[in-house]
């Protein structure tokens, strides 16, 4: 093996960036809407709901989660269709971490 040619690949993997989801606060959309948002849409337990409903209404905004774009993009859209067809005016915005 007097010649043997090694050849070597160099591979960079990437981690995808990530996007923060927050729901914002408004002074129509009630309280168990919120709720049954994140629930359904965050995957959250009845409790945590409670509590980042009870930030949002305190505190003006609240994380939901931390996703890929696209995901965060689905779950911002889901927010707004949801908040549109029961006539709510909810906003849910997304970050780069
Ligand atoms: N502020 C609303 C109320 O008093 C409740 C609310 C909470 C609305 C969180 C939006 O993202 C929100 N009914």
């Amino acid at each position: 093996m007097a010649n043997k040619v090694e050849t070597k690949t160099k591979v960079e993997v990437q981690e995808p960036k990530k996007y923060k989801v927050f729901l914002l606060n408004d002074d129509y959309t009630t309280m168990d809407f919120v709720v049954d948002i994140l629930c359904e849409v965050f995957h959250k337990s009845y409790e945590e709901a409670v509590q980042i409903m009870l930030k949002v209404h305190r505190e003006g905004k609240g994380l939901c989660g931390v996703y890929t774009y696209e995901i965060a993009e689905t779950k911002v859209d889901q927010v707004h269709r949801l908040a549109r067809a029961h006539q709510f005016p909810l906003k849910a915005t997304m970050e780069e971490e």
